[in-house]
């Protein structure tokens, strides 16, 4: 498939989704989100790829949001499509079995965000700015909003910030635990790819087992989330991932994981 709205790389293990629409500040339009959601089906097929990096196109926005231009005159039907549509995306991500990377680079706001708190882990660039602004032109989070920013900062800020619509710096959203790790401008895009290659480096099936623990298990009650880890710990613990770590470990060497 030809990307028209998303640049698609893929390098040392490490694939790059680049939303590129940067006239509009990356805002998803329904063509986006299919290009995304395109690019994640080739992720899942190949091995090579071992880490998924997000990020928008341009130094202003990582991506301001669901496209607000295509919400004009909007039916009950058309927005349960819109936010079914982004629903997709984010579970697309969540549920890729392979650590995903949201990089961003100046604004994350609304579904830009949501899109970003689908993703495993977050590097922000000093000068990125979050909020979930829907507030502002008299919606809801629709993407998961209400939930997935619940879960990472608790009941306390999310009312906040979806009631005020506030935008925060990264330095805060850092403090509050939306994101894992806030890089100077001049570093983000060379830190980003450093960690996405040594994350790349990782055993594939332990990274694979524990992200899907770590999600499913935050749903559930403890004991079942425990009795989930112990089926987990059988899988790893019999993969070829662990010989060649345990053989690494002794013979001091660097280990080569194969994902098997
Ligand atoms: N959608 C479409 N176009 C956008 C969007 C957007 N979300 N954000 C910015 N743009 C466009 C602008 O219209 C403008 O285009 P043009 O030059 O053709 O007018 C261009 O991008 C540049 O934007 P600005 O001129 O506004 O740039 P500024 O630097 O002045 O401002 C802001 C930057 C503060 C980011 C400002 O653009 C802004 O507030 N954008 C909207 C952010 C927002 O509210 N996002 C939330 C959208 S709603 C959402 O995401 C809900 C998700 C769930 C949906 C469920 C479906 C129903």
């Amino acid at each position: 498939m030809e990307f028209k709205y998303i640049i698609y790389e893929k390098n040392e293990g490490v694939a790059t989704i680049t939303l590129n629409r940067p006239e509009a500040l990356n805002a998803f339009s329904k063509e986006v989100v299919e290009e995304v959601l395109h690019a994640l089906e080739d992720v899942k097929t190949d091995e090579a790829v071992r880490v998924v990096v997000l990020t928008g196109a341009g130094e202003k926005a990582f991506s301001a949001g669901a496209d607000i231009k295509a919400m004009i005159g909007m039916t009950a039907l058309k927005a349960r499509e819109l936010s079914f549509m982004g629903e997709k995306l984010c579970v697309g991500l969540e549920n890729l079995e392979k650590p995903v990377i949201a990089a961003i680079n100046g604004y994350a706001l609304g579904g830009g965000l949501e899109v970003a708190m689908s993703c495993d882990l977050r590097i922000a660039s000093e000068n990125a700015k979050m909020g979930q602004t829907e507030i502002n032109i008299g919606l809801i989070p629709g993407w998961g909003g209400t939930q997935r920013l619940t879960r990472l900062v608790g009941m306390t800020k999310a009312k906040e910030l979806v009631f005020t619509g506030r935008i925060i710096d990264a330095k805060t959203a850092e403090q509050i635990g939306i994101v894992n790790m806030v890089v100077p401008a001049d570093k983000f895009r060379e830190t980003v790819s450093q960690f996405a290659k040594d994350l790349a480096s990782k055993a594939p099936v332990a990274l694979k087992v524990a992200k899907a623990l770590i999600n499913k298990g935050s749903d559930i009650g403890l004991e079942s989330a425990l009795a989930l880890e112990r089926e987990g710990f059988g899988v790893v613990g019999s993969s070829e991932d662990l010989k060649e770590g345990v053989s690494a470990f002794t013979e001091k060497r660097k280990p080569v994981f194969k994902g098997k």
